[in-house]
């Protein structure tokens, strides 16, 4: 039986965060040998914000390094930069024309990167799901693993799929592939080092709330050193007053690999003066293979250069085929 096909991106606004790692591209490198992977790096939603055009086609580069620096397998994975198949802000702009103002109106990342904007909120960041969709449908992908925030981005999509079909499907023909979230529960949601309550963002103006996946290591020991904890003694899981223990303790609980249950019990009785020392020292041996990599990544330009060629080559092939059947369901002359 074929594989099930994957789909997700990541936008290239900055350095990707443990949040980035933990709620998705490490959940992705773990099962990609399951399914037919497709990895984008989603430069056309990187400017739906206020963007610097000096440095995003650097940052799509330093994403696609990321990608394969965390350990993403070409043998089963396809990486590719949005911008680079025009398949992508076409199908867009179809959905465009089916899709309720008041659906987008509603969705909470607008909502809350509004705000941020104030006067300055463009059509682009209304429209942002629209196009996350269209980057999801033009690979027929059965799921799209996430971190919990883009939960309701993909309930918009699976509401699109079915106007798309019951509108321009016939009979047992539907026009587009109905995809699934994958969330895994375990670091679905990373939290920032200086509010427990707020996620890990790559948008967030203190940079001491993160910690990005290239932070050197005496940089990611003074940003758990300063982060936030609480007065209480002893360590624990699931208390919902302390957010902040929860947080750091389910970090070391992925980045050392070691299970809920032991960590648990080896820090039931720690202080943070104890426990803040060993979460740097995991997350700094954590990350020193994907820093490594990286590096060697980005010294031989050319050859990421191939591979974004290649995988531009292969994702084009999936989008146009796509492209072209929601343009003849929707009744679009073809050029002769
Ligand atoms: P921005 O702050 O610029 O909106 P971001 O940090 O939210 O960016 P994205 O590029 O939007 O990062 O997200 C890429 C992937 O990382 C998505 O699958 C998203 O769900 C996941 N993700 C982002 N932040 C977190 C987090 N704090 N915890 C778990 N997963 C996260
Ligand atoms: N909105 C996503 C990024 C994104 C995406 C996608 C994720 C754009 N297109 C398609 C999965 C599938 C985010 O993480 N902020």
């Amino acid at each position: 039986m074929a594989k099930q096909r994957v789909l997700s991106g990541v936008q290239p606004t900055g350095n990707l965060h443990l949040g980035n790692y933990l709620g998705a591209i490490r959940n992705w490198v773990n099962a990609q040998d399951q399914y037919d992977n497709y990895f984008c790096v989603v430069d056309l939603h990187a400017i739906t914000v206020p963007h610097d055009p000096k440095v995003l086609a650097d940052n799509s580069y330093a994403i696609a390094a990321l990608y394969l620096a965390c350990g993403i397998d070409l043998t089963h994975s396809t990486i590719f930069i949005q911008s680079h198949i025009a398949a992508h802000s076409e199908l867009a702009w179809l959905l465009n024309c089916i899709t309720p103002v008041n659906w987008l109106e509603r969705m909470i990342q607008f909502k809350e990167k509004a705000v941020k904007q104030g006067e300055n909120v463009s059509v682009g960041l209304l429209d942002y799901p629209v196009l996350m969709a269209a980057d999801i449908l033009l690979y027929d992908a059965d799921l799209v693993p996430v971190g919990e925030d883009q939960k309701q981005h993909i309930e918009l999509t699976r509401d699109l799929v079915i106007r798309i079909n019951d509108q321009f499907g016939t009979g047992e023909n539907s026009v587009l592939k109905m995809p699934e979230p994958l969330i895994q529960k375990a670091g679905a949601r990373v939290m920032s080092l200086t509010d427990g309550t707020k996620k890990m963002s790559k948008s967030d103006p203190s940079d001491l709330s993160r910690i990005s996946l290239l932070d050197p290591p005496e940089v990611i020991t003074k940003k758990i050193k300063r982060c936030k904890t609480d007065p209480t003694k002893g360590l624990e899981f699931d208390n919902p007053d302390r957010p902040e223990c929860n947080n750091l303790l389910t970090l070391y609980h992925l980045l050392s690999g070691q299970s809920r249950e032991a960590v648990a019990a080896d820090c039931a009785e720690m202080g943070w003066g104890q426990f803040k020392p060993l979460l740097a020292e995991t997350t700094v041996e954590a990350l020193r293979p994907i820093q490594e990599k990286y590096s060697e990544i980005m010294s031989d330009r050319a050859a990421l250069d191939a591979i974004l060629r290649d995988g531009r080559e292969k994702a084009a092939a999936s989008a146009n085929h796509v492209l072209a059947k929601v343009k003849a369901a929707m009744g679009f002359s073809v050029p002769l």
